[in-house]
């Protein structure tokens, strides 16, 4: 028993009991929707303590989807493999058939640990049971599992929990607690209460929840040593039946679990799902999730992978933000990993070796943004360090860290040590590096500083002319999940804002104003079509605008959107946003408010 089970224990005691109450009772779920609702800061530090400093782990999906791999019927079927019984809308036989292949004759749960392991990963969640209601341990409310259904015929969570405790790591389970495509009565997205696309789904859904999803949570509860449970969609999901599974967490002292259970209970993380949020999630702890192709179980044709830089900038990205990595693994049927997958980790593992300290037990960057890359830091008694993530090596040898005000001690290189130079500037330091990266991905300095940690976020501001210059690399990109992820791009010529394709993304700038007046909204913008639309968002107006169809993505146009109102010195926000129908996407250079009387 650990120090954090003693802090967090009554917390819960009082939860369940306020469940228990909400459960038999009408009392209105609003009075703690939260189950920690109570809890002291301390106390939630301590609960948190060490999925806070881990930072990455592996999300493992796998189950019976991965012997169709995305195809039925001979087609092809779009989206997400796991999907694939919905989204083709496949009998429930027919899909219960797909078991009889599932033989991961080769499955190492070994070698899946030392793998999360090798790439520096903390914690592993796997998918105890998805939405198709296939259960990878033998539940006694249901033969739709790996023991009962399956030629394999054992249970494959119990060896993988061992396997990644013994190697001193976290160990969470997914439980898709409302979404179930085979048992009667299973929640599906899309649908009514009630309705599926086979006769065998008819069924009441609190009758479901009552003979599978809450027993079956209680089993994974009571069998193994969870650290997490990851709830996944609460389609048909409301406050009492929600409430009806906080309880169980009592089998579980100090569990984690994510903001995805429904009926309004927040849960300890917030979980963005295949993009990184903007500015973070302040007051939340947050884990995005993501695949490293374009789906989370196992589709044989999806070659769509990320590079490894790309996915280690994301988790300097995420880490700078305060989040947390949960990256995706999808197996095959038969117990291997794809190699894609493999090589993949291993890079990152070969990465964190090296730059590890710069990610976990650390906090998220004192600055709004720098240019160059990311950063994070440790605070210690006397003072701390600061990790700069550099993405983009500075050409002339010098990287400037605008707006540090605290006293650097020293700096030097992660990777080998060497010591660099580094002098006070005007707006901030100077630390003059080697000509060549360390790293052609991220290259992490570490700058001691003596003291307190000061920094001052210089927004950009009125030039002497009065005009206020928003670059691409200035602009906070809200991306959503699902979509490809608008982002600065770096060609030739200034830094522009590329790759804005979902017309759900959009763009935010804050700055300074000292003179306050009206303002000509100048945008610097490439686009192959015509008739695309911006919404101009400051000064409280919205106001659409078209912008200039140019001969290409590298051939710019400036044009006034609008003119904006700012009535008060001081910070100010101006946002950009697509305008859905006819949107085409738009490369963006820059965004110039000029003021109309100088
Ligand atoms: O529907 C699922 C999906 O299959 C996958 O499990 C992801 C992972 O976060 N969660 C759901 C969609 O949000």
């Amino acid at each position: 028993m650990n120090a954090s089970f003693d802090l967090w224990r009554p917390v819960l005691r009082s939860a369940v009991i306020a469940a228990a109450v909400l459960v038999s009772g009408n009392h209105a779920m609003a009075e703690s929707p939260d189950p920690y609702a109570d809890e002291t800061p301390a106390q939630r530090d301590a609960r948190m303590g060490w999925w806070r400093d881990a930072k990455f782990g592996m999300f493992i999906h796998w189950g019976v989807y991965a012997v169709p791999a995305g195809t039925y019927e001979g087609k092809r079927i779009g989206g997400i493999g796991e999907w694939i019984m919905r989204r083709a809308e496949i009998p429930v036989d027919t899909y219960r058939g797909y078991a009889r292949e599932f033989n991961p004759v080769h499955y190492d749960p070994a070698a899946w640990a030392d793998l999360a392991r090798q790439a520096g990963m903390k914690y592993v969640v796997i998918t105890s049971k998805h939405h198709d209601g296939f259960a990878l341990y033998d539940s006694k409310v249901t033969d739709w599992d790996v023991v009962d259904a399956t030629p394999y015929g054992r249970d494959l969570l119990k060896p993988l929990v061992e396997a990644v405790k013994e190697r001193g790591l976290k160990m969470g389970f997914y439980y898709s607690q409302a979404q179930d495509w085979t048992h009667p009565g299973g929640g599906k997205a899309g649908m009514k209460e009630g309705e599926g696309w086979d006769e065998k789904h008819k069924g009441d859904f609190d009758r479901y929840l009552e003979t599978i999803a809450y027993p079956q949570t209680k089993e994974i509860l009571s069998r193994y040593e969870l650290d997490v449970l990851w709830w996944d969609t609460p389609t048909w999901m409301n406050e009492k039946r929600a409430a009806k599974l906080i309880p169980l967490l009592e089998l579980r002292p100090g569990i984690i679990h994510n903001n995805r259970l429904g009926g309004g209970f927040k849960g300890d993380t917030d979980t963005p799902e295949q993009h990184i949020p903007a500015t973070g999630i302040p007051g939340r702890d947050w884990e995005v999730c993501m695949t490293m192709n374009d789906t989370w179980g196992y589709k044989s044709y999806d070659d769509h992978w990320k590079p490894t830089g790309d996915l280690i900038r994301k988790l300097s990205d995420i880490v700078s933000k305060g989040g947390n990595f949960l990256l995706n693994i999808g197996p095959k049927a038969d117990g291997t990993i794809p190699a894609e997958s493999i090589e993949r980790l291993r890079e990152v593992g070969r990465w964190m070796d090296v730059n590890g300290e710069a990610i976990y037990a650390t906090t998220a960057s004192p600055f709004a943004r720098l240019a160059w890359g990311r950063c994070t830091t440790k605070a210690d008694a006397g003072g701390g360090a600061l990790y700069l993530h550099v993405f983009d090596w500075p050409a002339d040898g010098k990287l400037k860290v605008p707006g540090l005000r605290s006293k650097v001690s020293s700096a030097s290189l992660l990777d080998g040590g060497a010591e660099l130079e580094v002098q006070a500037v005007d707006n901030g330091v100077e630390i003059t590096v080697p000509a060549e990266a360390p790293d052609e991905n991220v290259s992490i300095i570490k700058l001691n500083y003596a003291g307190g940690l000061e920094v001052v976020n210089a927004l950009p501001r009125q030039e002497k002319d009065g005009s206020i210059r928003l670059g691409a690399v200035e602009a906070d990109i809200h991306n959503r999940g699902y979509s490809k992820q608008a982002r600065v791009e770096r060609k030739d010529g200034p830094p522009n804002i590329g790759f804005w394709e979902d017309p759900g993304a959009w763009l935010q700038w804050t700055f300074r104003v000292d003179k306050p007046g009206k303002f000509r909204v100048m945008a610097e913008t490439a686009t192959t079509a015509g008739g695309v639309r911006l919404l101009v968002e400051s000064g409280g107006r919205k106001i659409e605008a078209g912008i200039s169809r140019t001969q290409g993505y590298g051939d710019y146009s400036t044009k006034e959107l609008a003119v904006v109102e700012l009535t008060s010195a001081g910070e100010h926000k101006l946002a950009l946003r697509p305008v859905g129908k006819g949107w085409h996407p738009v490369n963006l250079r820059k965004v110039v408010l000029v003021p109309v009387e100088p």
